[in-house]
């Protein structure tokens, strides 16, 4: 089973020498790609001297900061190309542990796309404000009544995906940017009858840096599963209405 890792980096100077060696060391079979939108920290020239020394590790520059969902899209196409069986998204800031991918990866043997969740029996989080478990809260149950999908973490970002779920989208069609990616992508693996399975991990607030978190991309997640879960009703009754 081949298995890449995507870190998509914007100023995680700090973080992401950390989280990478801790990756490497943990998980030495597993390939990186670190995707970074132009850092004015140096972040992507630090993961190209990096990438110079490991053959494992590898980078990928877009030109301007253009959210989460583009970087990650960008990562699959090239793991996609590339053959990986498997493709993990992980935070640089040190929220996901790069000890707990194994968990994942273990797990995606009996599943098409694995959640590391914070909220199933075993999971914590770490270092969390309470404001920030509450919005996190509701970060999640909004969608899971919305969409009507029985998950705990929908809105979490670490997870691995098989390839051949992602080979079947439509990648092409999907537009989000921020946090309303992963429900995005959650919610077309569903639709695809895909099997997703999610397992506990330990997420540890950020220590360096700053959160990347705004209110337009609070905004952007709301609107869609809005449209997303009246669009999904409005055709159930339609189909219901039309007796198919
Ligand atoms: N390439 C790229 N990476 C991004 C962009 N926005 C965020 N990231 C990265 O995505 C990961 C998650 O971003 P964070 O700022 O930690 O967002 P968050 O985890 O939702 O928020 P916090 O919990 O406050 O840290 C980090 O590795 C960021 O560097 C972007 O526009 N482009
Ligand atoms: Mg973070």
């Amino acid at each position: 089973m081949r298995v890449l890792t995507i870190i998509p980096t914007y100023n995680e100077i700090e973080s992401l020498p950390i989280t990478l060696g801790r990756l490497r060391e943990a998980n030495p079979e597993v390939d990186v790609l670190v995707v970074d939108d132009g850092s004015p920290d140096g972040t992507g020239a630090w993961a190209d001297e990096r990438s110079a020394a490991d053959a494992k590790v590898n980078v990928l520059h877009r030109a301007e900061k253009n959210g989460l969902g583009g970087a990650y899209l960008a990562g699959f196409a090239w793991g996609l190309e590339r053959g990986f069986d498997v493709l993990v998204e992980m935070d640089a800031d040190g929220s996901h542990q790069p000890e707990q991918l194994p968990r994942l990866l273990d797990a995606i043997h009996g599943a098409d796309l694995v959640i590391g969740s914070r909220r199933v029996p075993g999971g914590k989080m770490v270092n969390w404000p309470p404001h920030r478990k509450f919005i996190s809260m509701c970060g999640s149950l909004y969608p899971r009544i919305m969409l009507g999908l029985d998950l705990t973490d929908i809105t979490a970002g670490y997870r691995a995906y098989r390839a051949q779920v992602l080979r079947e989208m439509d990648l092409g069609a999907v537009q989000s940017k921020g946090y309303g990616f992963q429900v995005d992508m959650t919610f077309r693996t569903a639709r695809l009858g895909k099997r997703i399975v999610e397992v506990p991990i330990t997420f540890v607030e950020r220590e360096f840096g700053e959160s990347k978190m705004s209110g337009g991309i609070i905004t952007e997640a709301v609107t869609n599963v809005t449209k997303w879960g009246l669009q999904a009703r409005w055709e159930k009754l339609r189909q219901l209405v039309s007796g198919r």
